[in-house]
């Protein structure tokens, strides 16, 4: 790789920069990388996603890993491109990379409301909301993403209110990137083995249900996998995660991803992970982390991976 991709990982980079590096990441490395846009966004900034895969057939199980759907979240940007650079970096070196990067097709989307994002940047760094132009009369804008899916969409913990953050939107999936994500999905769906949604903060390894306090069927074998997770994500720096139910470790939230991931789409596995910190910095992280979060993020997917490889 170019010597810009030591300096990459020590500042919260803009997104035609990401997406640079992604597109350089993959162009240096055809033979199991390549650059995807799954949709647009509102503002029309593609959703561009990297596919880290060696080409063997056309159904291997799919991990997808998706970022950034709360603009202020900068963290889990950072950590989703660098799970994909450890992929791709240590394909040769690492043979259990090698055998993961062999057995599945891996979707890593760093950045998935990249409207909200560049806003944060340039005006408001508390933004969460995409940036979508409704009809309120107040002029409020944007959708809570994570209340937008179409799941026991708007019936608890969202709100009707287009000035309200946790907005649901107008309709279910009204947010041409909640839209983009959910055919990409729907089209895999039977190859999809596990689905991580990453946000930050609060050190959760979060599972389903964000609609209700009661746990699903899967709620055992998801609790066994997510242990696997923050076990090793320990292992690197001592970070320390607590795993549950969203509604049980934070609060009832309705048209959340993971909930939609396993209950529409059917995906067992399927993940909120709430990054750094526990509150200090909240989501104002400072830079210098970017690196140790990369590296216990990566363990803790990594970890997940060989499990299910072995399943
Ligand atoms: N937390 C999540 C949120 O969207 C969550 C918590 C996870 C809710 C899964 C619903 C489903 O509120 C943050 N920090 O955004
Ligand atoms: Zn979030």
């Amino acid at each position: 790789l170019r010597s810009t991709s030591s300096v990459f990982f020590t500042k919260y980079q803009r997104i035609n920069d990401i997406h640079n590096y992604l597109e350089n990441l993959a162009a240096e490395n055809s033979p199991i990388a390549s650059i995807l846009s799954i949709g647009k966004s509102y503002e029309e900034r593609d959703l561009k996603a990297i596919k880290i895969s060696k080409e063997t057939s056309n159904d291997k199980p799919i991990i997808w890993i998706d970022a950034g759907i709360h603009a202020r979240e900068w963290i889990s940007i950072a950590t989703a491109v660098y799970i994909a650079k450890e992929l791709i970096q240590n394909y040769n070196s690492d043979p259990d990379i090698k055998s993961l990067v062999d057995t599945f097709e891996w979707y890593i989307l760093p950045s998935v409301n990249p409207d909200g994002y560049e806003y944060s940047h340039d005006y408001n760094r508390m933004w969460r909301k995409t940036r979508s132009v409704g009809t309120s009369v107040w002029g409020c804008i944007g959708v809570d993403a994570n209340r937008n899916f179409g799941f026991k969409w708007n019936q608890g913990g969202a709100s009707s209110n287009p000035c309200s953050d946790l907005y649901a939107g107008p309709k279910a999936f009204s947010e041409p990137e909640t839209k983009a994500i959910s055919e990409f999905i729907l089209a895999r769906k039977n190859q999809v083995k596990l689905y991580i949604a990453t946000h930050s903060y609060s050190q959760l390894w979060l599972t389903p249900w964000g609609w209700t306090s009661k746990l699903p069927d899967d709620y055992d074998d998801q609790y066994n996998l997510a242990n696997i997770a923050v076990k090793a994500l320990n292992s690197v720096h001592g970070t320390k995660y607590q795993i549950g139910s969203s509604t049980n470790l934070l609060y009832i939230a309705a048209g959340g991803a993971d909930d939609w991931a396993y209950g529409v789409a059917g995906i067992k596995y399927a993940y909120t992970p709430e990054l750094r910190d526990t509150g200090r910095y909240g989501f104002v992280l400072p830079a210098s982390q970017i690196i140790p979060s990369g590296e216990e993020t990566f363990a803790a997917v990594k970890a997940m991976a060989l499990a299910l490889k072995n399943e």
